[in-house]
C-alpha cells in the first residue's frame, strides 16, 4: 500500500497509525504475525472519512462514501439499468473511451457529453433520494451548505480508459460546487490550474473517496491517467465516478 502511493498524496493519519502499528508488529520478535490475517483486519477497521483541502475551495474526503458503499452504488446501478451506458462524444462528435448516462435535470444549454440540442436528448430517470441526500451532506461539510444538485453524471471507466485535461464549464451556475464520487477501481486524478499548461497535482482516487470543488477550484484543468486494469468486489473491472451538479 505504502509503495503505490509513492509521489501521491499521504495516507491520511488514521491509515498511517494503523499501517505503523501493523509494521512494528511485522517486525517484533515477540510476536507471530500472519499478514493475511492482519490485512483482513484492516480492511474491516472503520477509518474516518479524511478532510483535505487541496487548494482553496476542492476538498478530498477519503472514505467519505465507504460507510454507505453499498447503498449508493445500488442506486448508481438502478440509474444505469434505466438510462444505459453509452459512449461520451467529444464536442466534434468523436465517441469518447469513457461510458457515461446521466440522471436528474438536463442542462440548458449544450454539452461535451450529449452534443445535440436540447430538448432532442434521451429521457433521464430522477435523481434517487439517497444519492441526493449524500451529496448535500458532502458539500455541506465542505462548506457549500446550500447546494442543492439537480443532475447527477456517471462516468465509467475500464482498463486503459483516460480522461484528458478539460475544464466543466457546461453547468449554468458556476459558482455551485461539485461534488464528486470514486467506485470501483482507484485511479490517478490530475488537478491542474487555470491555464491548461499549468502543472497538475496527481492524487490517488480510491473506492469510496468524494472530492467537493467548488469557489475559486471550480474551473480547473482535470483529467484522469489511464485506470490500470484491476478486479474490485463491488464494481467488477470498472471504475464509476458519479458527479452530482446544479445544471438548471
Ligand atoms: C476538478 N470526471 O465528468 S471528478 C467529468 O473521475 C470529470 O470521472 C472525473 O471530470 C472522473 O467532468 C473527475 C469531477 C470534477 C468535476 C469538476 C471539477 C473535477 C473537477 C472542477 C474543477 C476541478
Ligand atoms: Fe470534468
Amino acid at each position: 500500500m505504502r509503495e503505490k502511493r509513492r509521489g501521491l498524496t499521504p495516507l491520511n493519519p488514521a491509515s498511517r497509525a494503523i499501517e505503523k502499528f501493523l509494521n512494528i508488529f511485522a517486525f517484533s520478535s515477540l510476536f507471530r504475525y500472519d499478514s493475511a490475517q492482519a490485512m483482513n483486519l484492516f480492511s474491516q477497521l472503520v477509518v474516518e472519512p479524511t478532510h483535505e483541502e487541496i487548494f482553496t475551495g476542492s476538498v478530498l474526503m477519503r472514505g467519505m462514501a465507504l460507510e454507505q458503499d453499498t447503498e449508493l452504488f445500488a442506486a448508481a446501478e438502478h440509474i444505469m439499468a434505466q438510462s444505459p451506458l453509452h459512449h461520451a462524444t467529444t464536442p466534434s462528435g468523436l465517441p469518447m473511451q469513457v461510458m457515461v448516462t446521466d440522471c436528474g435535470a438536463h442542462r440548458t444549454s449544450m454539452n461535451r457529453w450529449n452534443p445535440s440540442p436540447p430538448g432532442q436528448s434521451r429521457p433521464r430517470p430522477p435523481m434517487p433520494l439517497s444519492l441526493l441526500a449524500f451529496a448535500v451532506h458532502c458539500a455541506s461539510k465542505a462548506g457549500f451548505p446550500h447546494f442543492r444538485p439537480d443532475a447527477c453524471h456517471i462516468n465509467r471507466y475500464q482498463a486503459g480508459t483516460k480522461l484528458g485535461l478539460h475544464q466543466d464549464k457546461h453547468e449554468c451556475d458556476l459558482s455551485q460546487p461539485i461534488v464528486s464520487v470514486s467506485f470501483g477501481l482507484e485511479c490517478v486524478f490530475l488537478l491542474g490550474g487555470l491555464e491548461r499548461t499549468d502543472k497538475a497535482k496527481h492524487i490517488l482516487l480510491e473506492h469510496g473517496d468524494v472530492i467537493v470543488w467548488g469557489g475559486p477550484s471550480r474551473m480547473r484543468f482535470h483529467g484522469v491517467q489511464p485506470v490500470k486494469p484491476g478486479f474490485h468486489p463491488m464494481t467488477g473491472p470498472y471504475r464509476y465516478n458519479l458527479t452530482f451538479r446544479k445544471v438548471s
